[in-house]
């Protein structure tokens, strides 16, 4: 039986288990990435679990989402991370370089091979034919101790590309077609793999938008083949030896298979607040917009800009509007100032920023109070840009920059002709700004600012959970309402007693001191919890509060596996509509001693009711839970 890429790479690096769909496997992690968010508390981690040096191929240390210094802290832990990155070998990528997926893709993603990314949009790697999964910070921390990563073999689902994308649609409207067929939840436990005569027609920064945003369906990952196309891009970053062939053998098998003709898509809108609420630009059509950004990991490549340069030529964005650029990499921006279409975006008023994340997670120009904002980024999620009352959608470059000279989401087709558009053949590489791991480790010393607290520690898993629903919560809850980031909370990631402060800030802000006073206890949630970042300290700080389980209808996969790694329990109803049975306040009662059979009982003292609670935990899974968290279960296994 033929086999899938998904499956030929996965089994190419199986460490346990089965290859076959649903059953628990561990696979090598070949490279590892982190950025400056996630990655404070990652190496924190790397330091306790007390390995002297990475134990991957490759591991790269980003700065690129904390690169607003309003004080010391962020300088303090970029500080820290080039000394970590120094002493235990990794590559180092300087803040101002850009942002991590956009450099990873350009100078070290490499087909064939996994990556494990502290960030949930890792899979753009998928982009030139890698396995490339978001995950918890702890659990990249794992893999570069040599630690193998732990996922339910995924089903494999084939999308199916015919035609090619006509003047003024993008790859952004091919994920956004994508999300609007199967939502943000379609795509749990499950890899997106593209195949069909389309995909000769995307290249690869292309694939890299559409593998980048397959993330908001949920999906463990996406990947396209690698192809002649996936050679031309890696000799054009000079990295031509790096190519080998990978394709889907002809009679691979897959679980479901979504078409799309390309030639017959149009331009997409994912109105407020999730990226699932696709449109059509032509339904809102019209609005009048406050601010236009163009940027983040999807969006913000040579492409991009360029074509965003040149339908600005000559232009003046609408009085009403303001237009952000944050370009991806120095590369990007390189390009565009040598070729001169730097000056297009400027002379038509483009507010050109850092090479960094930026606005995309409210690191600086937050829109004004009730603003439509307009954006290429792949998270709409209430008040991420900083500004609660704003209605972010998110869209194509195309439509973003023609919509900024209008003042109004206007469909681009109306624009005119297509500029063109010329690509080189090969990319102005320079890597001076990336720090390659150095000699003489030894008497490197790490360098810790005041900002960067010591980790918290956790007791094992008791057999008996008691104490009060602290909060119910509806679905799709994300880790942005958890944790909430922006410029105000975002410099606090090395410090768990600040942030957990901050913890269901825009759902109710009175959780940390309700929960701290009630010495911990529950929440309720419905379906899809968790969705979105890879942030584990949606686990770290609600954990210092005191959580103790989490019951759910169903849970997003990354965040199920950081409450695990930090020994918080997540459990779902078996009954789904026993949801409606629990109410704010009511005190439980949980029995962990069954939890090995798959169930656990639910005594609500409050209502009087005992309801049934189950889990897909994996024996390890449950090991680690007992321990207390990923740390001290790793941490026992290098004494034993
Ligand atoms: C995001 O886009 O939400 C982030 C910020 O990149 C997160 C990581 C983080 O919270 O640091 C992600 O996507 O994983
Ligand atoms: Fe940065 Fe935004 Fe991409 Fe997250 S989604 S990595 S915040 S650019």
């Amino acid at each position: 039986m033929g086999k899938t890429i998904t499956e030929k790479i996965l089994e190419q690096h199986l460490v346990e288990g089965k290859s076959e769909r649903g059953s628990d496997i561990s696979i090598k992690i070949d490279q590892t990435l982190t950025q400056d968010a996630t990655g404070t508390m990652a190496y924190l981690q790397f330091e306790a679990i007390g390995i002297p040096y990475i134990q991957t191929e490759l591991s790269v240390s980003y700065v690129d989402h904390n690169t607003l210094q309003t004080d010391f802290k962020n300088p303090d832990d970029h500080r820290y991370l080039q000394s970590i990155a120094a002493k235990y070998g990794l590559y180092f990528s300087r803040p101002g370089n850009g942002i991590c997926h956009q450099l990873h893709l350009e100078r070290f993603a490499r087909p064939g091979k996994t990556l494990l990314g502290s960030d949930s949009h890792t899979p753009t790697g998928g982009g030139v034919g890698m396995i490339a999964i978001g995950a918890g910070g702890l659990d990249v921390a794992a893999a570069m101790a040599g630690e193998a990563f732990y996922l339910k073999m995924p089903k494999v689902v084939n999308i199916h590309l015919t035609g090619k994308l006509p003047d003024f649609v993008s790859a952004k409207d091919v994920i956004l077609e994508v999300l609007r067929r199967i939502g943000v939840k379609g795509a749990v436990n499950k890899v997106l793999e593209y195949t069909g005569p389309g995909i000769k027609t995307l290249s690869v920064p292309e694939r890299g938008t559409i593998t980048n945003m397959g993330t908001e369906t949920g999906a463990t990952t996406s990947i396209f083949p690698s192809d002649e196309i996936t050679k031309d891009f890696l000799i054009a970053q000079e990295r031509g030896e790096q190519w080998v062939l990978l394709e889907a053998d002809d009679d691979a098998v897959y679980d479901e298979t979504i078409e799309i003709n390309l030639s017959e898509l149009v331009p997409l809108v994912a109105t407020p607040h999730s990226p699932g609420n696709v449109k059509t630009v032509k339904e809102v059509e019209g609005l009048k917009v406050d601010q236009v950004c163009i940027g983040s990991c999807t969006n913000s490549t040579l492409r991009d800009l360029k074509i965003s340069a040149n339908i600005l030529k000559g232009k003046t964005i609408s009085e009403y509007t303001v237009l952000t650029i944050s370009p991806g990499s120095r590369q990007v921006v390189d390009h565009m100032i040598k070729s001169g279409e730097m000056s297009y975006l400027i002379e038509a008023g483009a507010r050109i920023l850092e090479n960094a994340c930026g606005p995309c997670i409210g690191m600086g120009l937050a829109p004004k109070s009730d603003a439509v904002t307009l954006r290429t980024f792949n998270r709409n999620f209430l008040g991420r840009s900083g500004t609660k009352s704003a209605q972010a959608y998110l869209v194509s470059p195309e439509t973003a920059v023609v919509s900024a000279i209008s003042g109004k989401i206007t469909d681009p087709r109306t624009f005119g002709a297509l500029p063109k558009i010329d690509m080189p053949k090969k990319f102005m590489v320079n890597d001076n700004m990336i720090i390659p791991p150095m000699e003489g480790k030894e008497s490197i010393e790490i360098v810790r600012g005041p900002n960067i607290k010591p980790l918290p520690e956790f007791n094992p898993l008791p057999d008996k959970l008691e104490g009060e629903v602290l909060l119910k919560v509806e679905d799709d809850i994300t880790t942005d309402h958890i944790m909430p980031a922006g410029a105000k909370i975002l410099p606090l990631r090395s410090n768990i007693p600040e942030i957990s402060k901050f913890v269901f800030n825009l759902v109710d802000p009175t959780f940390p001191d309700r929960s701290l006073e009630k010495q911990g206890g529950f929440i309720v949630g419905g379906d899809n919890y968790g969705q979105g970042s890879s942030r584990e300290h949606a686990a770290i700080a609600p954990k210092y509060l005191g959580l103790k389980a989490v019951i759910v209808k169903s849970f997003a996969r990354i965040h199920l596996a950081n409450l695990v790694n930090f020994g918080i329990v997540p459990l779902t109803f078996e009954n789904k509509e026993d949801y409606i049975k629990v109410e704010q306040g009511d005190k439980f009662q949980i029995d962990l001693t069954t939890i090995e059979s798959g169930k656990v009982a639910l005594k609500n003292l409050t209502k009087g009711m005992e309801i049934q609670l189950t889990h897909s935990l994996s024996e390890t899974e449950l090991k680690v839970l007992k321990a207390g968290g990923k740390l001290p279960f790793i941490k026992q296994k290098h004494v034993n």
